[in-house]
């Protein structure tokens, strides 16, 4: 077996591990943050189970640290209490990003972890199945449920040989992304392995496991091996690591061959992941904006480099240089030896340990700046702008890009390789850590006015005639489903408030629209729902009325999210795409008896008399959510 066949069947509770059905698995460990943890608790709550079931359970503070009002500090309070209530440990806003925080002190060899969040695979670089799912499968997996997927299909990808000065792991996950697309990881998991792992520390494979989310990828994983073990034991968790290898006979679905001697630096160019060049093919663009941080590239590592760069020179005079650094470990390592300073000096603008810029919550460039960041999305319009014109790099390229104030490749300073040895030890201090209460009776939960219950649906319609309030193209992200950004996510635990936002980046008047046609029907390309794992776009169209998805093709997270929400996900050929039209008119005349009785929902074009099947692909289980119009009605009836 490979690595991820290992860590599978170790946790198999049901099902056959054949690519493509479905299988389920036990959870060890879950995470949440809080733009998605106010509702996945929510959901716990209204389980009344007593205390959490898995082995351990965290809950961090990172997106919402802006606070303009009371909504994100009521939210915090309410996260923290219930938190103390169930056995849940609380990172305080301030000690870092859920998955580098995750990463450091929690991520163990050959355990699971399921979290509310698409970049958990993260932890996937120290041995661990870590997957992404909307806050429901993460509330069911606190629960004690196991989580079902479709049993991936599984890619080697085997690194050759050693990357020269100036290319870092950043480079070889563009690579990647050139290569297989922000599709091309859809139903797998992305194992790496071959001769170059030796030297690959666990922070440069973080950076590759978590950016496997941009492929779309069930989930990325790293064998466990001497770099985890020295890993761990720096911080001050040896006792922590296991072995864990693929079998010298194992078989894989696909292979992918990356020479590393061969790799140069790669940049992402607007506005999508996988629109990845060559730096030297663009360098000479002139750069406004440089920020560096975020989940995956803001370890101590990231952050030393970079100083290394910066220091005894200058930031360009036309450029604003971020830092927000991924945990508090990482900032007061940095502020210990001095690299802080040197960027400081440089100029840098010191962030808080936050998602910040990533996700639109300040930092927003100017209109038409070209911002290079070393972050992992640069969907359209994410970073608050509209038309931004975000770039993804690597820290070296945005240091130096930084100093020269154009794209720059990092070659043309760095001639051998910056000497960067992992630490021994890391500066281990988990007190902005609270463990759970030791008298969880005596917890109140602590419930500000912006905290409104979560909405449900009725049953499926029997029959449902419907019209197409919205025809979008592929690669749809869940960003332009439900943006994000400081003005929208104070509301992720208002449902009705933020629904208001839904597509409003596509189309302003989508929620009006949807409003006044009682809800519809919404028909997308390929890819469909790409992107974060924020169940809020289920949630947000179902409150506006929202029954059926159309579309060419599915993310994995969301198509979940949307049968969790009774929202009925249906794959359309391209013919059928091409042949309805916005404003068509949709009856399914049996719709209810056909997802029970059939695997094809038959539906009429009303506008051109046209008579269409659709394959639901549904399984048994996924069926009784549906009819049950979601998964908490059908747990209510189940109960
Ligand atoms: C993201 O990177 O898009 C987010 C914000 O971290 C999301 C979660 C969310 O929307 O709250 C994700 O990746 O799942
Ligand atoms: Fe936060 Fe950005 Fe990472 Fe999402 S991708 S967890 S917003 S830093």
């Amino acid at each position: 077996m490979n690595v991820a066949q290992k860590l599978i069947s170790s946790h198999l509770v049901s099902g056959n591990m054949k690519p493509g059905e479905e299988i389920a698995i036990s959870i060890d460990q879950t995470l949440t943050q809080d733009a998605t943890g106010t509702m996945a608790y929510l959901e716990f709550e209204a389980m009344g189970i007593p205390k959490v079931k898995t082995k351990l359970s965290v809950s961090y503070v990172d997106h919402n640290t802006l606070q303009t009002g009371f909504e994100n500090a009521d939210d915090h309070r309410f996260l923290q209490t219930i938190a103390a209530k169930y056995g849940i440990y609380f990172s305080k806003p301030g000690n870092g990003i859920c998955h580098q925080v995750h990463l450091e002190r929690f991520a163990k060899p050959g355990q699971t972890l399921l979290g509310s969040d698409s970049h958990t695979p993260n932890a996937g670089a120290v041995g661990m199945l870590a997957i992404g799912a909307g806050g429901l499968n993460v509330a069911l997996a606190m629960a004690g449920q196991p989580f079902y997927l479709v049993m991936p299909r599984v890619v080697r990808v085997n690194l050759k040989g050693k990357c020269k000065a100036g290319v870092t792991a950043k480079d070889i996950i563009l690579e990647v992304l050139r290569r297989l697309t922000v599709k091309g990881g859809v139903g797998k998991v992305i194992e790496y392995a071959g001769e170059g792992l030796k030297k690959l520390t666990v922070p440069e494979r973080a950076t590759i496991t978590n950016m496997g989310a941009e492929l779309g990828a069930t989930s990325s994983v790293f064998p466990s091996d001497e770099q985890t073990k020295a890993f761990l034991k720096a911080q001050k968790r040896g006792a922590d690591w296991t072995e864990l290898k693929p079998d010298a006979d194992a078989a894989y679905d696909e292979e992918v061959v990356i020479e590393l001697d061969k790799l140069v630096p790669m940049i992402a160019l607007p506005s999508s992941p996988d629109n990845v060049k060559r730096v030297r093919d663009v360098k000479g663009t002139p750069v406004r904006q440089v920020c560096i941080g975020s989940c995956v590239n803001s370890s101590y590592a990231d952050l030393v480099l970079a100083a290394k760069i910066l220091k005894k020179h200058k930031v360009h005079p036309d450029v604003s240089l971020a830092i927000s650094p991924g945990s508090r470990q990482a900032l007061r390592m940095i502020t210990d030896n001095g690299a802080l300073s040197d960027l400081v000096s440089a100029g840098a603008r010191v962030l808080e340990c936050a998602c910040g810029p990533c996700i639109g919550m300040g930092q927003s460039p100017a209109t038409g700046a070209v911002s290079l960041r070393t972050f992992n999305r640069n969907f359209p319009g994410r970073s608050g702008t509209v038309n931004d014109q975000v770039h993804l790099c690597s820290p070296l390229t945005a240091a130096v890009s930084a100093i020269t104030g154009k794209i720059t490749d990092p070659r043309e300073v760095i001639k051998k390789p910056l000497s960067f040895t992992l630490p021994k030890t890391f500066a281990v201090d988990d007190s902005m850590i609270i463990p759970p209460s030791k008298k969880p009776d005596k917890v109140t939960v602590e419930r500000g006015p912006n905290i409104k219950p979560l909405p449900v649906r009725g049953a499926l319609e029997e029959s449902l005639k419907a019209k197409v309030i919205l025809k979008v193209g592929d690669n749809i992200t869940t960003d332009d489903i439900m943006p994000a950004g400081a003005k929208v996510l104070p509301l992720r635990s208002n449902i009705p408030a933020i629904s208001e936002f839904v597509f409003s980046k596509v189309d302003p008047a989508f929620p009006a629209r949807a409003k006044s046609s009682g809800g519809g029907i919404v028909l997308g390309g390929i890819n469909y729902g790409q992107g974060s794992s924020r169940e809020h776009a289920a949630l947000g169209p179902m409150y506006l009325g929202i029954k059926v998805v159309l579309a060419k093709s599915f993310a994995r997270i969301h198509k979940d999210n949307l049968i969790n929400f009774g929202i009925l996900p249906l794959t359309v050929s391209a013919e059928v795409y091409d042949s309805i039209a916005q404003d068509s008119e949709i009856e399914f005349p049996g719709l209810a008896k056909d997802v029970r009785e059939s695997s094809e929902v038959t539906f009429v074009n009303v506008s051109s008399g046209q008579t269409y099947k659709a394959e639901h692909g549904l399984t048994e289980r996924q069926k009784e959510i549906i009819l049950a119009g979601g998964l908490l009605n059908s747990i209510k009836k189940g109960k």
